[in-house]
């Protein structure tokens, strides 16, 4: 079946016209379809959900119309668009269903593209991520209320740091292509720092700090912004949606926005903490959120940032040793760049811990 055949299955008007095959997820296989109806471009993203990474689409799916159809109607309340704040779900023809199974058993979907936006891996304007993280934070809070009890948990123990490490140390015990001696070095930074990347899940767990309704994937390509004025407008990727800690998601952003090359950059010489990157993500996402955040919570945001960095780095390592089964890779050897990456940044967010407390504090209260 060809991707044109699989739009066909669903409810869009007009034409196929083209289609071109975007690579910046490393999970999902994404492509971007061209229609045109009455003279007038059409915009659609087309996806194939992974279904060793996604175990039951179908579940998925409901999920993120509900997400979606709740994020609509609080979008509406803040007379904004919902076409370009929010993603919209497409129904197939005959079931009416939000995904299509392929005679392969292969599950698709198809959402609005946002129109005139782009998205950002990397990005030095300062504006743009003060709007990402005002997207960020208005998502956070167009979802308040949503009972969590409704969610469906696409990955379980998603951000559950302790069991990413309790993977990488099995998967170490096992070494199945005898790769672990040579990343000595990255095991032993990971392993150092385990109590601390493990202190968000203890509180979470103790319940002193909120299990709320969290996207669990916010990096800044995740939001779409205008193409002319810079402005975020749609939250992104909605396939990890799932109860979680607010540090989870602002540790996320940090991780991305605030990193001065790309996470898989393999020159460690180009990775930096960007505090003034750093200044512009707080003032857009506390501006939305810090009304609604305890106190305990505003403590732990840093902790956040430090905690998804080096959960990531586990997870990169974990993959690489494991023979890289989970994320795409381009090359071999790219999981352990992308280990090596995220633990410089890591390390550079431990010497800048002060500064960041301090940027942080101007923006919380
Ligand atoms: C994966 O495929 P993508 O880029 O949306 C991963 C995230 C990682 C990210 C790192 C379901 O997201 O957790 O932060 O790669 N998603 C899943 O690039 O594992
Ligand atoms: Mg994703």
């Amino acid at each position: 079946m060809t991707i044109q055949d699989i739009c066909a299955s669903f409810e869009i008007g007009g034409k196929y016209v083209t289609c071109k095959e975007l690579s910046t997820g490393i999970i999902n296989s994404t492509y971007h379809v061209q229609y045109v109806r009455d003279g007038e471009e059409k915009n659609y993203i087309v996806q194939r959900i992974n279904k060793s990474v996604f175990k039951n689409p179908t579940k998925l799916m409901e999920n993120i119309v509900n997400v979606t159809d709740y994020v609509r109607e609080n979008i509406k309340k803040k007379n904004l668009s919902t076409k370009r704040f929010v993603l919209r779900v497409f129904l197939t023809k005959d079931k009416k269903k939000p995904y299509f199974k392929d005679e392969k058993g292969e599950y698709w979907r198809v959402y609005r593209y946002i129109s005139n936006s782009i998205t950002y891996d990397v990005c030095d304007d300062v504006k743009v991520i003060e709007s990402a993280g005002e997207a960020f934070g208005r998502f956070q809070n167009c979802l308040d209320g949503f009972d969590t009890k409704k969610l469906y948990v696409s990955i379980p123990n998603f951000h559950n740091t302790p069991v990413r490490y309790k993977k990488l140390r099995k998967i170490v015990k096992k070494d199945p292509y005898k790769r672990a001696k040579q990343v000595q070095k990255e095991l032993d930074f990971v392993f150092k720092h385990e109590e601390m990347a493990c202190q968000l899940q203890k509180l979470l767990d103790e319940g002193l700090i909120p299990l709320r309704v969290t996207h669990n994937d916010t990096k800044l390509n995740n939001v779409a912004i205008d193409k002319a004025t810079g402005q975020a407008l749609s939250v992104l990727d909605l396939d990890t949606v799932m109860p979680g800690a607010m540090a989870h998601d602002f540790g996320d952003s940090i991780r991305t926005v605030a990193n001065t090359c790309l996470e898989d950059d393999p020159n460690t010489d180009n990775v930096h903490l960007d505090l003034n990157k750093y200044r512009a993500f707080c003032k857009g996402f506390l501006g939305e959120v810090k009304g609604n955040l305890t106190d305990l919570e505003k403590k732990t945001l840093n902790l956040g940032a430090f905690t998804i960095t080096i959960e990531l780095a586990v997870r990169f390592l974990t993959d690489y040793i494991q023979g890289d089964t989970y994320f795409k890779t381009k090359y071999p050897g790219q999981n352990l760049d992308r280990t090596r990456n995220q633990l410089k940044l890591a390390s550079e967010m431990l010497e800048k811990k002060d500064q960041m407390d301090a940027i942080l504090k101007e923006y919380i209260n």
